[in-house]
């Protein structure tokens, strides 16, 4: 019953026309988004250094009272326990103004039977949604501003990644480079949130999000030279492939360690914070990477520092092999911001619309409010996990085809384009000939490039190479020397 009930409001619920925060953890615009989204766009036109006009100055960390009532979201839970109800907002009758255990970490109720909380609610989290399988608008949904232009934007590059994992996957079989993994199911999850963020928030991605980067400028064939691990390649060869980055596009590179990527969004969020700039760091991140123990470390981080950093899970169903019932019994990955005193919010994530909607919406309160917030995009992976990986061995090809059919969030996307007489076949046709040229040129002239030398191994972590790289690099020196014949020839010595 009292988990029905109000569990607390926002501390800035008086202020922001947004919010209402139920027990159930979702958060829901009030009547609708637009208002809201309408001021971020004006805000947007402003110098990307100064403080939009709708964001509120962040409160520097050294004038912010760490006090317990402070840091605690539950304040208003307290007011009501002082006042005789409890702190889930029933009306109390056993308690009285004097019954309650004064804790440091805040005002707690007693009640004089034996319960135990729920291990979950009885209801599963609601899913946001604003256009459904066919493309329609939901009944009684309220739609983001999305003009023609921005709209027809990411379409096109929700085709273009599209065509480019569909070659670049091609080229990896064909053996012209050593790995890759496809976005195939999560264009929407990509595209939309890079489109709701600004170039200023920094993205930690995992290694499924290479949308992000196409939408902020990345080309063809900077994505083409990471596969290729050729001498034009950023990282020198020294990441495998799809392992992107760029400092100019405040991509940090992807590493492969899963989750490893959360705890340093929550750092940099809490740099952002400190210096009162109005930007956010993002973090993308799988269901699998919610397993991990940097995750809860991340997220526990964010809460008590509040910090503004967007946790984006995209869970689409599946780590590798291990579904998502063998990893977690909790209702998703949604049901644990409430644990850690974090917003939270799920979302249909092959909604292109639903996706800029709470990505914009959830920007602007991590800024104005400077407060972390978790998003959990439900989707699915339709391609193997990697080139590595054969899914037909652990999931069952009628699911895989519902999904990439039935569910594409590109085609869904595109009906709600042509309903809007925004788009039409022969631009179809048009565009997805183009991305084709380009993606083929782009793998075409990164192939052949040469790769970067070995020597390039040892250097750029230290400012002088130590003693133990040289004494490594001596010893590769000597076996490719014995090895001659295995050597790879484009790779210069
Ligand atoms: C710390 C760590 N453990 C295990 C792995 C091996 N690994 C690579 S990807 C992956 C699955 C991740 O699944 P998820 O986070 O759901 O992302 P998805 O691939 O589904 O997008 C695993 C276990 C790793 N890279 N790092
Ligand atoms: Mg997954």
């Amino acid at each position: 019953m009292f988990l029905n009930s109000w569990l607390w409001r926002s501390r800035h619920l008086s202020r922001s026309p947004l919010l209402l925060l139920r027990s159930r953890s979702i958060f829901l615009a009030s009547s609708c988004t637009t208002e809201l989204l309408a001021s971020q766009n004006a805000s947007e036109h402003q110098h990307s250094r100064k403080l939009p006009s709708t964001v509120p100055r962040i409160r520097p960390w050294w004038n912010v009272s760490w006090s317990s009532g402070y840091r605690n979201p539950s304040m208003e839970a307290e007011k009501k326990v002082a006042s005789g109800e409890d702190s889930y907002g029933n009306e109390s009758k056993q308690a009285s103004s004097t019954e309650f255990l004064d804790f440091p970490g805040g005002k707690v109720s007693y009640i004089n039977e034996l319960q135990f909380l729920s291990e979950s609610s009885p209801v599963r989290v609601p899913c946001f949604q604003l256009l459904d399988e066919y493309g329609q608008v939901a009944e009684h949904a309220c739609l983001p501003e999305v003009d023609k232009l921005l709209a027809v934007k990411m379409y096109r590059n929700m085709v273009l990644l599209q065509t480019m994992d569909t070659l670049f996957y091609e080229a990896q079989r064909q053996g012209q480079f050593a790995f890759y993994l496809t976005t195939i199911g999560e264009e929407a999850i990509n595209i939309a949130s890079a489109a709701a963020l600004s170039n200023d928030d920094i993205v930690y991605a995992q290694y499924r999000e290479p949308g992000v980067l196409l939408w902020r400028g990345f080309s063809l064939n900077e994505f083409a030279n990471q596969c290729f691990t050729n001498n034009l390649d950023y990282g020198k060869g020294r990441q495998m492939p799809v392992h992107y980055g760029s400092s100019k596009l405040n991509y940090p590179t992807v590493s492969s360690p899963i989750a490893t990527q959360l705890p340093h969004a929550v750092g940099a969020a809490y740099a952002l914070k400190m210096e009162n700039n109005p930007a956010c760091t993002v973090t993308f991140f799988g269901d699998g990477a919610s397993s991990e123990g940097d995750f809860h470390a991340a997220m526990n981080f964010a809460a008590v520092l509040e910090v503004p950093v967007l946790f984006i899970c995209r869970n689409n169903g599946f780590a590798i092999s291990t579904p998502t019932a063998e990893q977690f019994k909790s209702d998703g990955v949604v049901a644990k911001g409430q644990a850690y005193g974090m917003r939270s919010i799920r979302v249909d994530g092959n909604d292109t619309l639903a996706m800029y909607a709470t990505i914009k919406a959830a920007r602007v309160m991590a800024i104005s409010e400077s407060r972390p917030i978790l998003i959990e995009a439900l989707t699915y992976r339709v391609g193997h996990h990697s080139t590595s990986d054969d899914s037909a061995k652990y999931r069952k090809q009628d699911e895989m085809q519902h999904w990439k059919m039935i569910r594409d969030p590109v085609f869904r996307f595109r009906r709600w384009l042509e309903g809007q007489r925004w788009w039409d076949p022969e631009a179809d046709k048009q565009l997805r000939s183009e991305s084709r040229k380009e993606v083929l040129a782009a793998i075409r002239s990164a192939g052949p490039l040469k790769k970067p030398s070995l020597s390039s191994l040892f250097t750029d972590v230290y400012d002088s190479v130590p003693s133990n790289l040289k004494h490594q690099e001596e010893e590769v020196r000597a076996t490719v020397s014995r090895h001659w014949s295995d050597y790879p020839s484009d790779v210069p010595l």
